[in-house]
């Protein structure tokens, strides 16, 4: 039985349960993988080393082996901040007026995507799985095969996958998605990606797509499907009950003295569509005067990427929106927006959650949202809040009982703000039930089940192995409807 390879830009290493700071549910799935598997987990240490030498250091931490290296800084300019975070992050959210095109990103992207290639290649043996994960890692699979692995491999994006329209504005387009084929199993969020990539294959590439959504490609055969990703249910549910929980729970109930809570809870970043979020805010407070002062807005907004101008540009835009709602709504004991640009211990966020009558989740382009998952999880189902949340979130698909909105739209955001403040306990429990089903059903042990069984390949599907997998669940297609 083969053991896992997997392979990110980082790599977290497993810390022990109840770790301040514990990590979030995608590394707890992988860190699972791994220990059942046997494997490694392999990316960049997010250290920088003055001249790159390839130096693994490997360290075994909770039963998982995690192997990493350091990168130049001119590494991290080209191929992180540069091609990931200024070309193909903004690319894949639809923001071609944010795209930079600019061929020193192009060339350190590769180059740095050959020196995983390098230094993962000592690590992989025989039999293993190698499962590559997002934009960053887009070439790995191809360049692992010309230096002779012949391993079966799979990309999972976490992303969106763009229209065709707007992905042939990037240049040499064609040699990306062709690099992407040597991978036996492409996974995407849900069945829009999915559809876009299929499509940019037939239309740009010329070629058939079997009823299976399988693609045959210079004499293999690649596998392409939906894996929508989940919360760790259950490990949300637990740090939502406990005491960490319900003392921020209670902390900020008590500092809101009656009020209505909305929570919003985004890395800072342009595709979260924050500005939209607070103009929405503005105009529901200045339509529903009497809401106004019964209301307040938190919105939890840890820094990322702070090294990109456009994510620079973001904070500056927040802070003086913010400041204009505050200053025009405010009065001496009360001001509408909370923001706050720091993270929060995963308990902590559990308990503001709960403690909120609506989460406000409204992305302008998301590869799936998490944090519409751990809102819903969160909730007492007796007394459930209510999720607002963007058409164009991935969740969107799975998440139809939620107040579906048009983040694009300041009225519609408003009038569904409106509506969630006003909605009677019946219909809350009821979307919140339906919400919370799959929620549950969809977490992230079925999605790290789905694809390993995927990526087995055809004679070994649904022999992984895995005691932790969804049972019956794991024969369904990942991509169905919730
Ligand atoms: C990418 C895709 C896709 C946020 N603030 C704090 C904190 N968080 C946690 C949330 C949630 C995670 O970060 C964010 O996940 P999202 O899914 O919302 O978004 P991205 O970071 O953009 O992730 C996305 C995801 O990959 C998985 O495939 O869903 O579409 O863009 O878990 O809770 N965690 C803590 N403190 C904070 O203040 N501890």
């Amino acid at each position: 039985m083969g053991r896992l390879i997997v392979i990110s830009n980082r790599v977290s290493v497993p810390k022990a349960a109840g770790a301040a700071g514990a990590q979030g549910g995608l590394a707890v799935a992988l860190n699972a993988a791994l220990r059942e598997h046997g494997g490694i987990w392999f990316g960049w240490s997010g250290q920088e080393t003055e001249e790159f030498t390839g130096h693994l250091d490997m360290q075994r931490n909770e039963g998982v082996t995690t192997a990493t290296i350091d990168l130049e800084p001119q590494d991290i300019e080209e191929y992180y901040n540069g091609y990931a975070n200024r070309t193909l992050w903004p690319l894949f959210h639809y923001r071609i007026d944010l795209t930079e095109y600019d061929r020193n990103f192009g060339e350190g992207y590769e180059r740095v995507n050959e020196r995983f290639a390098d230094s993962v290649l000592p690590l992989i043996e025989r039999d293993d799985l190698v499962w590559v994960h997002d934009y960053h890692l887009l070439p790995l699979g191809s360049m692992l095969r010309q230096k002779g692995v012949k391993n079966r491999m799979g990309l999972f994006l976490h992303t969106p996958w763009p229209p065709t329209r707007l992905l042939v504005s990037l240049p040499l387009h064609e040699r990306l998605v062709a690099s992407m084929l040597e991978y036996d199993v492409l996974g995407f969020q849900n069945a829009e990606w999915l559809e876009s990539f299929l499509h940019y294959v037939q239309k740009e590439m010329g070629l058939k797509v079997n009823p299976d959504n399988s693609i045959d490609y210079e004499g293999r055969r690649v596998v392409a499907r939906a894996f929508p990703i989940g919360i760790d249910y259950e490990e949300f549910t637990e740090a939502a009950a406990g005491a960490e929980a319900r003392a921020a729970h209670d902390r900020l109930k008590q500092s809101v003295r009656g009020r209505k809570i909305l929570i919003g809870v985004d890395r800072l970043d342009y595709s979260k569509g924050l500005g939209e979020r607070f103009e929405a805010y503005s105009r529901f407070l200045a339509d529903n005067p009497e809401h106004a002062a019964r209301a307040v807005l938190l919105q939890i907004a840890p820094p990322s990427r702070e090294d990109v101008s456009s994510y620079q540009m973001i904070r500056e835009d927040l802070e003086r929106k913010t400041g204009h709602i505050n200053g025009a709504h405010a009065d001496v004991a009360f001001v509408p927006i909370r923001y706050v640009n720091r993270g929060y211990p995963r308990a902590q966020l559990a308990g503001f959650y709960r403690a909120a009558d609506i989460g406000l989740v409204t992305p302008l382009r998301d590869g799936m949202n998490l944090v519409a998952k751990e809102y819903v999880a969160a909730q007492d189902p007796d007394d459930p809040g209510v999720l607002i949340l963007s058409q164009f979130a991935g969740a969107a698909g799975q998440m139809q009982d939620a107040l579906l909105v048009n983040p694009h739209s300041i009225e519609h955001v408003s009038e569904a703000i409106k509506r969630a403040l006003e909605m009677p306990l019946d219909e809350r429990r009821e979307r919140h039930g339906k919400l919370l089903a799959s929620v549950r059903d969809h977490d992230v042990r079925r999605w790290r089940h789905d694809f390993v069984t995927a990526l087995f390949g055809p004679d070994k599907g649904g022999q992984s192995g895995d005691a932790t997998g969804p049972g019956n669940s794991a024969n369904a297609p990942a991509d169905e409807p919730a």
